[in-house]
């Protein structure tokens, strides 16, 4: 019987499911479904909801469980062999919070199939929308939780991460204060990722060590609920959390709502889900302490996985429990792609090609030009007020300016994950970005190490699907290695990788402290 597990990735903009062939080392389905355009009676605008404050950023968990609906409904009518499916797992958009009243507990325990999931649900949530990631109106509460908890790097020592306005704990502190009543009418608050998992496992789910250390209440290093967080937050708050546990811990068998309606077999296991970043660090394969990965979007990401908990001292990295064991790092760069791309065009290049002629016009170092490129806000460092910054670079020499800002980034990122002390030998790429090679040149001779691309689509709901397999394998046979487990799912793209150059590499290892001093005094 082929062994066959499913992961799910509830998103911000969609919901994706990828069912993996165990023995076959293969994807043989995958699926995503856009919230706009699959419900729009929820009006979500890229997955949220309008609201007239920019800084408050909220979805609703009903269409996410609609969305769930929608997913099996859609998988059943492509013929997936749903009766296969030996366990479920999955992951979510980190830091969303869900709000449920005391009855969730016997509603989630009697789905009735007859009904849609919202149907059922009516009358548990206690607020009736989720604060989620992108969320800024905190901050306020992130200075009252910091203080208490004793200031920034203690906060970052005790939780993991200094506060941040999307993580759970600083939400949920404003929905205390805002509305004690609703507060105090809510017995189960849930991440996005646990309230999935509780659908399809049919009762309160636990939340997971990777998930869990997003929220400013989890302690990092004991992995359980941290007793001065929760003070600091809110009242009540330890009654109203599940418990914690390890992600892809079987909860039980699924609920009797999906193998009814969509033929699931009736001994599939749910189990606990983990955030998005934590499932695809597994879905990139990154399982071992010192491997590392940039996704180039956007914004650009920098992943580390570590053994031992070390946390940043200038809080602005994150740590969160490894679905793998140990932990893992993560520090998001708001400036990533735009920031490649305003310069591109500001300069009136039409494409990457072009820009990277002008590459060619250059050496590395830039004979010390600089720039700190903040078109925006900037996470990593943090940086309030946008900026362009320039250093011994002249505005109008186009190929200086093209080299500073790859440069800049691929130093910054040098610099900010120092901290880590993980000094990876390889880093993954993938992402948009991934297809320039002078960008990820650049970065393998800031970094000093070996840049390899990698083909992987859907790594989160992949990750979510090995963090099934590995749930299973553990309950019915013994723990399997998750280097074993992993192997031949996220596959480098052949003759990709692309090697340091030594004497690029000495440059950079000198005029590092030169950026880094442009940095202190950009921001002084
Ligand atoms: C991570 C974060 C985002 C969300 C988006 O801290 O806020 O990456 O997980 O899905």
């Amino acid at each position: 019987m082929p062994r066959i597990f499913l992961g799910l990735d509830s998103s911000t903009q969609s919901l994706s499911s990828v069912i993996i062939d165990l023995d076959r080392r293969k994807v043989v389905y995958e699926k995503s479904l856009n919230f706009d355009r699959t419900l729009p009676q929820y009006k979500t605008i890229n997955g949220v909801l309008p609201n007239r404050d920019p800084l408050v950023k909220h979805s609703s968990p009903r269409l996410w469980a609609d969305a769930l609906d929608a997913m099996f409904t859609a998988m059943k009518r492509d013929g997936v062999a749903l009766g296969k499916i030996l366990a479920i797992s999955g992951s979510g958009q980190q830091h969303g919070s869900v709000y449920l009243n005391a009855a969730a507990p016997k509603v989630l325990a009697n789905l009735n199939p007859k009904k849609s999931l919202v149907e059922n649900l009516r009358g548990v949530f206690s607020r009736p929308t989720a604060p989620i990631w992108m969320d800024s109106s905190t901050a306020r509460e992130c200075a009252a939780i910091r203080k208490k908890l004793g200031g920034l790097k203690k906060t970052a020592t005790a939780t993991g991460s200094d506060t941040f306005e999307r993580f759970t704990g600083p939400q949920i502190r404003k929905f205390y204060l805002t509305d004690k009543t609703a507060y105090a009418g809510t017995a189960h608050i849930a991440l996005v990722s646990s309230f999935m998992a509780s659908l399809l496992a049919g009762r309160i789910a636990p939340i997971d060590f990777g998930d869990g250390a997003g929220m400013n209440l989890m302690d990092i290093r004991k992995r359980q609920w941290h007793p001065g967080a929760l003070r600091a937050t809110a009242p009540g708050l330890a009654g109203k959390l599940p418990p914690l546990a390890s992600s892809g811990q079987v909860i039980g068998r699924v609920s009797p709502y999906f193998t009814a309606k969509f033929g699931l077999n009736p001994e599939a296991l749910a189990t606990v889900w983990t955030g998005d970043n934590p499932a695809s660090v597994i879905g990139l394969g990154l399982i071992q302490p010192g491997q590392a990965a940039i996704s180039l979007g956007t914004s650009d990401t920098f992943f580390g996985v570590m053994q031992h908990c070390r946390t940043d001292g200038h809080g602005e990295g994150h740590v969160f429990g490894s679905p793998a064991g140990g932990y893992m790092t993560l520090i998001c760069f708001k400036n990533g792609s735009l920031a490649r791309e305003n310069v591109r065009n500001h300069y009136g290049l039409a494409d990457w090609k072009a820009f990277g002629r002008q590459l060619t016009l250059t050496r590395p170092g830039n004979d010390g030009g600089m720039m700190l490129p903040w078109f925006e806000p900037e996470i990593v460092p943090r940086v309030h007020r946008a900026g362009l910054h320039r250093f011994d670079l002249d505005e109008k020499n186009v190929a200086a300016n093209c080299r500073a800002i790859f440069e800049a980034q691929a130093m910054s990122m040098r610099l900010h994950s120092e901290w880590m002390r993980i000094a990876p030998r390889q880093i993954f790429a993938t992402g948009g970005g991934a297809n320039d090679r002078a960008l990820l040149q650049t970065i393998a001779n800031v970094l000093n190490c070996r840049v390899q691309r990698i083909e992987v689509s859907k790594s989160a709901a992949l990750g979510a699907a090995l963090q099934a397999a590995h749930g299973y394998l553990c309950e019915m046979e013994n723990p399997p290695s998750w280097k074993k487990l992993v192997a031949g799912f996220s596959n480098p793209i052949p003759g990709s990788e692309i090697r340091p150059d030594r004497k690029a590499v000495a440059i950079y290892n000198r005029l590092i402290r030169k950026y880094a001093a442009c940095e202190r005094s950009a921001l002084a």
